[in-house]
């Protein structure tokens, strides 16, 4: 079956592309502490539309309160928001109604491990149509630094459109493919009253954040400050708006199980200006709720129409 043909499902619920774990008789997701015969995942996340990740516990648990607020959506009385996912000690998930929020640590394999086991919790929960989001930060190419970024493609460090991981000893290359309409949905969702520009490009995804993202500021580098200029140069050129840790194998695992996703970063900095992020802890925090409120408009929208 071709990736296009696996991108619409009947009845909307996630397909696994591993034909082992109807065969289990449990499926631990060992890592966001839950598994398929110690808790019952369709009462619990059935009703899931939007799976909204971040880089840090901190984040998604404002994001997570954020979005509360706007959806409206009330807890019993008496009770909290709960860190379902507290005692894995690797990620915190927080569940409001229909929306999921969770950290997804730094990196591409600490977010590969966590998208395994959120796309397994969707099947096993028998969601319908879960829409995956990344709200993150990043290093902008040329833009005013608190700029936000919508992906419309990811692309590798070696310029590679593509999530390449290590299998049985050879690399599997997977299309790092984001949905286009939702690009197009959120973009339309910024405002001209936003203090602040929304724009649409390629993410570049790299595996470090010092020498991988051609910094001369990290404890090694051997290579001069033109050599840095000509590569971020290049990317521009290339269409690269902004260059992450992540974007990668999120957009080719969800594309690979069927689910549309997207990816909504805020930039902290101009990395044609400099390397270091030294905007105040203040000014960093009002940037990262910006991605924050474009998603919220969208889910609100979304959960409008319904
Ligand atoms: C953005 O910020 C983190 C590095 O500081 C990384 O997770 C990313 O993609
Ligand atoms: N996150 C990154 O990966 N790079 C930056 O420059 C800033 C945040």
């Amino acid at each position: 079956m071709s990736d296009e043909e696996l991108d619409e499902y009947p009845d909307g619920t996630v397909k696994l592309r591993n034909p082992h774990i109807e065969l289990m008789d449990q499926d631990i997701l060992y890592h966001i502490a839950l598994g398929s015969e110690s808790h019952d995942l369709v009462e619990m996340f059935g009703d899931v539309k939007f799976v909204c990740m971040g880089g840090t516990p901190n984040r998604m648990k404002n994001f997570a309160h954020f979005i509360m607020e706007e959806i409206g959506y009330k807890l019993p009385t008496g009770t909290d928001l709960m860190d379902i996912s507290q005692y894995s000690y690797r990620y915190s998930m927080y569940k409001v109604g229909p929306v999921i929020a969770v950290s997804h640590g730094m990196g591409v394999p600490s977010i590969g491990i966590l998208l395994h086991e959120m796309i397994k919790l969707m099947y096993h929960a028998k969601a319908q149509d879960p829409v995956f989001i990344r709200i993150g930060t990043c290093g902008g190419l040329g833009l005013e630094p608190g700029t936000v970024v919508i992906s419309d493609q990811a692309v590798d460090g070696l310029g590679n459109y593509s999530y390449s991981v290590p299998i049985l000893g050879e690399v599997v290359k997977r299309p790092a493919k984001l949905d286009k309409k939702i690009v197009r949905e959120l973009k339309a969702l910024s405002s001209v009253d936003d203090p602040y520009e929304t724009v649409v490009g390629t993410t570049m995804c790299a595996e470090d954040f010092y020498e991988g993202q051609g910094r001369i500021d990290g404890a090694f580098c051997d290579y001069t400050e033109v050599d840095k200029q000509n590569y971020l140069e290049k990317l521009v050129k290339q269409g690269v708006k902004n260059i992450e840790m992540e974007a990668t194998p999120f957009a080719a695992l969800t594309h690979h199980a069927g689910i549309k996703a997207a990816i909504v970063c805020v930039t902290l900095l101009n990395r044609l200006k400099g390397d270091q992020v030294a905007a105040p802890k203040e000014v960093i925090n009002e940037y990262q709720e910006r991605p924050q409120k474009l998603v919220a408009r969208y889910i609100k929208k979304y959960l409008q129409t319904k």
